[in-house]
């Protein structure tokens, strides 16, 4: 039987960062509503977490990089929403958010959890922001939470 580590789903003292990006808001809004929600129902404490705001998902990983490599946080999460049906350039926003997002945990060592939703219609976006398919920026903190968890038990 093989050790095995892994993360917890239960806060101890976590300091998060909550990226968001102002673009499509009204869906953005409900991922935010579900991260903080989700971190506070597992233990974080309030005064524990920030929340930054940024333009759009394509800003996201510069500020990401910024609050990573600060010091000050345990874990970084990106929020933010691409549709393809009203964005002409979904492929170059949506894939530098991404990339943007994964260089600033490698370059820092500090976990930065993707929540974009990247969708083909406004429809789907709803779907993942509350509604039938769950909540995306709730699935993010519980990633955030996993991976502050698993860090420590990898020091
Ligand atoms: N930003 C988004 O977060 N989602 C989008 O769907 C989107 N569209 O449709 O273009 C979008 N564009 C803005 C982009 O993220 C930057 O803020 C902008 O290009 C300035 O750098």
């Amino acid at each position: 039987m093989p050790r095995i580590v892994e993360g917890n789903l239960v806060d101890k003292g976590g300091r998060y960062a909550i990226v968001a990006s102002r673009f499509n808001e009204f869906i953005v809004e409900k991922l935010v509503a579900g991260a903080v929600d989700t971190l506070l129902r597992h233990g974080a404490e309030d005064a524990n977490l920030d929340l930054v705001r940024v333009p759009g998902a394509f800003e996201l990983g510069l500020v990401c990089k910024r609050l990573a490599e600060s010091g000050d946080y345990d874990a970084v999460i990106a929020l933010g929403c691409v549709i393809r049906g009203g964005t002409a350039h979904f492929e170059y926003v949506a894939g530098e958010a991404a990339k943007a997002v994964a260089a600033a945990a490698y370059a820092t060592g500090v976990p930065v959890i993707f929540g974009v939703l990247t969708t083909e219609s406004i429809e789907q976006a709803i779907e993942r922001a509350g509604s039938k398919m769950g909540n995306k920026g709730a699935e993010a903190a519980l990633s955030a939470l996993e991976m502050v968890d698993l860090l420590r038990k990898l020091e």
